[in-house]
C-alpha cells in the first residue's frame, strides 16, 4: 500500500479585506446662506457646481443628505474642516460622519 504523505500547509488569510468606510452627512440649518453650503461643499469635497448644488438642495429639503464616503480618518477630517468653514463665519453648518453598513 503506498504511503500518503501530507505536505503542512499554512493557511494564509485572503488579502481581500477592505477598510470600512464612513459617510459624511450634510445636516440643513434655517441659517447658513445656500451658496456657502455650495462653496463649502467644492471646497472640501471638491465637487462640481452642479453636484455641490444638488447635495445642499437635498439637505435643504429633506433634513440631511450623504455628501460622499470616505475611510473613518479621512471622512472625520473632511466634516471637522467643513463645520469649522461655517463656524468661522459664524454659522451653525453641520457635517457629521456615519459608518456604512
Ligand atoms: N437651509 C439653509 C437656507 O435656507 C441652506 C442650507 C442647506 C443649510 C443645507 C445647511 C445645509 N439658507
Amino acid at each position: 500500500m503506498p504511503e500518503t504523505t501530507t505536505k503542512p500547509r499554512t493557511k494564509v488569510k485572503p488579502q481581500t479585506e477592505r477598510p470600512k468606510l464612513y459617510k459624511v452627512i450634510l445636516i440643513n440649518d434655517d441659517f447658513t446662506p445656500r451658496e456657502f453650503v455650495v462653496t463649502v461643499l467644492k471646497g472640501e469635497f471638491k465637487l462640481s457646481e452642479d453636484q455641490a448644488h444638488r447635495i445642499m438642495i437635498t439637505a435643504h429639503r429633506r433634513g440631511a443628505c450623504v455628501v460622499a464616503v470616505f475611510t473613518r480618518d479621512v471622512a472625520e477630517t473632511k466634516a471637522t474642516r467643513a463645520t469649522d468653514a461655517g463656524k468661522a463665519k459664524g454659522y451653525p453648518l453641520l457635517f457629521t460622519t456615519e459608518p456604512e453598513e
